[in-house]
């Protein structure tokens, strides 16, 4: 049974990583930077650190998956710009700010720190989750396809929770309605292994030890304006109804199958 909440690594990993950090500290992982270290974190970042096999998150931005019209008539090429090259990249650069100030141990995958955010400042919670979320939300999207759905064991633990999967885009379509002013949907697993939705503020989301909802995301939609109002303006619930042509399923089954590894 995964327990994604659970911070303390068996001893094995524990003293593995406690190799990997005094290594990293004493020097001989630094010559060569943190891309040769990439390779060791994602190795023993399983879930019981919170960062499920190969969903490490980096501190630093990743190359948007897709061009900036590929999701056009769904999310236009002007949104998106701005969303990845502004917004999302500002909050990479002041969480850089963050952990350079903080003197966070950047070998750790950014899961770790947002599993124990109550112990940093506001300024690490909001650019931490700010850029988590949207390294997530990129991934999660890619160019619209007719009758967009997920398949397999990812539906059918949609329709075992949800009952159909037309009932549940309307619950977790509620759930990204509803949200008061800034905000973020979700899909996640809890620690009862159960598939959830529900909603967040601001940049938070379930991984933090201090979120309303806690567990691994799956799936996370953006509901600040920024994300939405160049085309759709006032109108949240029309992004949303056409977000849905988008999601990447494939991608959110590889998360949820991680998390089972
Ligand atoms: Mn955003």
């Amino acid at each position: 049974m995964a327990t994604p909440h659970k911070t303390n690594l068996p001893a094995g990993q524990a003293s593995r990583r406690k190799f990997i950090a005094d290594t990293v500290k004493g020097g001989l992982a630094i010559g060569v930077g943190l891309s040769a270290a990439a390779p060791l974190l994602q190795s023993f970042a399983t879930k019981e650190n919170i960062a499920a096999g190969n969903f490490a998150t980096g501190f630093d931005q990743q190359p948007l998956p897709y061009a900036y019209n590929a999701l056009e008539n769904v999310i236009d090429a002007m949104t998106m710009e701005l969303h990845y090259s502004k917004h999302a990249a500002t909050y990479a650069k002041n969480l850089k700010d963050a952990v350079a100030a903080e003197k966070v141990d950047m070998t750790r995958p950014l899961e770790d720190v947002l599993a124990n955010i109550s112990k940093y400042s506001a300024k690490m919670r909001n650019n931490g989750g700010g850029h988590f979320n949207h390294e997530m939300f990129w991934q999660s999207m890619r160019p619209k396809r007719e009758n967009n759905a997920p398949a397999g064991k990812l539906l059918e633990a949609i329709e075992k929770q949800f009952f159909s999967f037309d009932n549940f885009k309307k619950q977790f379509a509620d759930f990204a309605k509803n949200r008061f002013g800034s905000g973020w949907a979700w899909l996640y697993i809890n620690k009862e292994n159960i598939i959830m939705i529900g909603s967040t503020i601001n940049q938070d989301n379930p991984l933090m030890d201090i979120a309303e909802i806690k567990g691994f995301p799956l799936l996370g939609l953006d509901v600040w304006e920024h994300a939405y109002y160049l085309k759709y303006q006032n109108r949240r619930a029309d992004y949303i109804d056409a977000w849905w042509n988008v999601v990447n399923w494939d991608y959110v089954a590889e998360r949820l199958h991680s998390y089972h590894m």
